[in-house]
C-alpha cells in the first residue's frame, strides 16, 4: 500500500534525513520518498498504520498536514 503525506516543517537534507528514519523506524514501511519543495512524503509497505506513521513524524518533530491511502 502507499500513503501520500504532506508534512511541514522540513527545510533543508537534514530534515528529509530525519523524516526518512522516523520512517523506516515504523514496521511495514519498505520504502520513503521525500520532495522537499513540494513538502510530498510518499511511503510505501504493507499494513501501514495511519496513526503510527503520523506519530513517527511528530516525534522526529514534524507535522504531518495532510494524509492520502491509495
Ligand atoms: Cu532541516
Amino acid at each position: 500500500m502507499k500513503m501520500k503525506l504532506k508534512v511541514e516543517g522540513m527545510s533543508c537534507q537534514h530534515c528529509v534525513m530525519a523524516v526518512s528514519n522516523a520512517l523506516f523506524g515504523v514496521d511495514g514501511v519498505e520504502n520513503v520518498q521525500i520532495r522537499l519543495d513540494s513538502k510530498a512524503v510518499d511511503v510505501t509497505g504493507t499494513e501501514l498504520a495511519e496513526e503510527t506513521i503520523k506519530e513517527a513524524i511528530y516525534e522526529a518533530g514534524y507535522d504531518v498536514v495532510e494524509v492520502e491511502v491509495e
